[in-house]
């Protein structure tokens, strides 16, 4: 069975698999212990569900052998036996998995989120999410020549999802030193494999990507590390991909819990009779490779590290209610100040001059997204880039957003400062998982450990009969989740600096860049959103937002493209003597209470102006705030102007009658006035 593996690896496996094997049963025994007899997961020394891998060490156990700590490791809701033969840290693993402050995440990420950013290992609780992460950190080791391998774990369940084949697409295409592995366990929860896929293995998929493919049979750790050595050293030599499907087990529910109704008690005992850690010992002994005293010293040396690690974390404090509140967002701090006037330009090539400088002095920066090479971007915001910095940096990608948005947090997280490109906001369905559960979470749930410099930049807003699926402004969908930033300029000044500051930030930022803002030769753009843009490095603060007009009697707080419509209704009320003050709130999230509240103090009116759907929007919350902190401040209700709920519809004059415009801004702040 040890197939001439060296003493020294066939221990190390050993080891690892028998360490893994009590930690789980430790852990089991833990989460267990306070929740008899009434069986409830919120109870007990650890909350939460717990999905527990024993069975299931050899997928996991060559790791130990063949990397190093500088390999990414991305794994999944069943991370214990990986995140141990990646080398994770047991007593903070084990304080994270109880919730405690001394754990991977300060008690913030639990049993399924662990991140050990020394060790590069992170792990996710969303099916299918290990992959493009991984694909990520293995664009970063390729960009600098390193000889790293990033590794990819998902369940067979996992197989099925799209982010699994655009991310094996993408490993593919660009030769990626990506391992994804497959533990084929047979079950997805209750699902046995035969009715989730017509193939008969795993492996067989890799094939409709040209990326080469090893199937383990018999839950065997030797066999595994063998494959895992042949993909190790193909993506360490520059040769790519490979996927690795395993045939392994599971001994216990797919939660601590799971009644079990799907599977056969006595399928569960005769794969527990052929336990891969007893085979390895019998073949470790009978092939006199090492004593069974020897092996059983290494599993005493296992069990004294585990208790030491339960020790450690049960003695460590727990986290007060407000640490809630830490580590959302990672400080950051960057301010550069204009120095000229610079000349007037369209919003779209100060947002490419504002990306072409950063890139310039930051080798970290890069650029991808679709059609944003050679074609500069469907919107402009990359002309000239692909030129100047080639195609490595300002990268086309297949339309495969799951795979290169999700991509961005491996990157992040092995030190680039990504661009990506959402091209109409619209397409947000097809890739909201990286961006919602991964790019806006890592930081809070790895307890501020793992930061996610990220842009998304995206293309929003209608005015030009488009219709409902590329018309959108989707602000709130963003804005509602912590960790994000999102900014909106609504002229080339801003533009320039909110991406600057979007580029230099150490959160994700969305920048939404309004169509009709842009300032193309090819789409209609209101003049005033051309003006002066200094020619050198500035920042806009993100978190700020501007008084564009000061004025006494209203406030109209606007946002992009309502803006321009605000300072047109202000020409207009002006010569009726009504003197409104016009604020651009510039971003949306975090949004700038202060500017608003100091106004609607000031002016006693409100009216809030937003392209989005009314109901849940911006405006109302512009509205909320205004009505919570400076309600007796207030002469009457505050207004929204916001498009009606429904979908953008095609023709003009529904459009036109849908859209926000000066006249309507105008009629609402003579209401308030009223
Ligand atoms: C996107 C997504 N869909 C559904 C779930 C709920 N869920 C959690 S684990 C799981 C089964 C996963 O099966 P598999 O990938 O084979 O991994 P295993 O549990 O067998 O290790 C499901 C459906 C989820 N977490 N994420
Ligand atoms: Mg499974």
């Amino acid at each position: 069975m040890l197939e001439g593996v060296k003493k020294e690896d066939a221990l190390a496996i050993y080891y690892n698999m028998v360490k893994s094997r009590h930690y789980e049963e430790k852990i089991r025994e833990l989460y267990l212990a306070d929740k008899k007899p009434l069986f409830s997961i919120a109870a007990g020394k650890i909350p939460g569900e717990m999905h527990l891998a024993a069975g299931q060490e050899p997928t996991a156990a060559w790791m130990s052998v063949l990397l190093n700590d500088e390999d990414f490791v991305y794994s999944t809701h069943r991370p214990h036996h990986t995140a141990i033969s990646k080398g994770v840290d047991l007593n903070k693993m084990t304080a994270e998995i109880m919730g405690r402050t001394t754990g991977l995440g300060h008690g913030k990420g639990g049993h399924m989120h662990l991140f050990d950013p020394k060790k590069h290992f992170a792990c996710a609780g969303i099916v299918g999410s290990s992959f493009p992460p991984a694909v990520g950190a293995a664009l970063s080791f390729k960009l600098d020549g390193k000889n790293n391998v990033a590794v990819a774990f998902g369940g067979d369940g996992s197989l099925n999802q799209g982010m699994f084949m655009e991310s094996l697409n993408l490993a593919s295409l660009w030769k990626l030193p990506v391992i994804f592995v497959i533990e084929n366990n047979d079950w997805a929860i209750s699902v046995n494999i035969k009715s989730s896929t017509p193939l008969k293995h795993d492996s067989e998929r890799a094939a409709g990507f040209n990326v080469p493919s090893i199937y383990v049979p018999d839950n065997d750790p030797i066999k595994m590390y063998n494959a895992a050595k042949e993909a190790v050293d193909r993506a360490r030599s520059g040769k790519g991909p490979t996927l690795i499907s395993i045939d392994t087990y599971r001994y216990y529910g797919h939660f601590e819990g799971d009644p079990e109704v799907y599977r056969p008690k006595d399928e569960v005992k005769e794969l527990m009779a052929k336990d891969p850690i007893k085979r390895l010992k019998d073949a470790i002994v009978n092939e006199k490779v090492a004593s069974t005293g020897e092996l059983d010293s290494l599993e005493k040396k296992a069990l004294d590290e585990i208790s030491k690690a339960v020790e450690f974390a049960e003695n460590s404090p727990e986290p007060s209610g407000e640490d809630a509140l830490k580590d959302v967002y990672a400080p950051s701090s960057y301010k550069l100040d204009p120095k000229t006037k610079g000349r007037k330009l369209p919003m779209y090539m100060a947002i490419s001059e504002a990306i072409s400088q950063e890139m310039e002095k930051d080798k970290s920066v890069l650029y991808m997204g679709e059609d944003v090479g050679i074609y500069g971007g469907i919107f402009g915001a990359t002309t000239g880039l692909y030129k100047k910095f080639g195609p490595e940096r300002v990268r086309d990608t297949p339309i495969s957003e799951s795979a290169f948005i999700g991509a961005s947090s491996g990157l992040a997280a092995a030190g680039k400062r990504p661009i990506v490109e959402l091209m109409f906001t619209d397409f947000l369905g097809v890739t909201f998982d990286p961006i919602m559960n991964h790019i806006a979470k890592n930081y809070y749930m790895s307890g501020g450990n793992v930061k996610m410099p990220i842009v998304i930049t995206t293309a929003i807003g209608g005015g030009y009969g488009d219709a409902a699926q590329h018309s959108q402004t989707l602000f709130p969908i963003f804005s509602h989740i912590p960790g994000l930033k999102v900014v909106v300029p609504s002229n080339s000044y801003d533009a320039k600096g909110l991406m600057i500051s979007a580029i230099k930030d150490d959160n994700p930022v969305v920048y939404m860049f309004h169509k009709g803002l842009l300032g193309l030769p090819w789409m209609p753009y209101p003049e005033s959103s051309v003006v002066e843009v200094p020619e050198e490095e500035y920042t806009v603060p993100i978190g700020k937002a501007k008084v564009v007009r000061p004025g006494k009697d209203a406030t109209v707080v606007a946002v992009g493209s309502t803006v321009h419509m605000a300072m047109e209704a202000a020409e207009d009320l002006k010569k009726e003597g009504i003197d409104i003050e016009v604020i651009d709130l510039r971003t949306v999230k975090p949004i700038d209470r202060d500017t608003i509240l100091a106004s609607v103090k000031k002016t006693g009116h409100l009216v809030a102006v937003d392209e989005d759907y009314g109901s849940y929007g911006v405006a109302s919350e512009v509205a909320s705030i205004a009505s919570e902190s400076a309600f007796h401040d207030l002469k009457a209700a505050p207004k929204k102007i916001t498009y009606p709920d429904v979908p953008v519809p095609y023709s003009r004059n529904m459009e036109e009658f849908s859209l926000p415009n000066k006249d309507k801004i105008t009629k609402a702040v003579k209401e308030v006035l009223k």
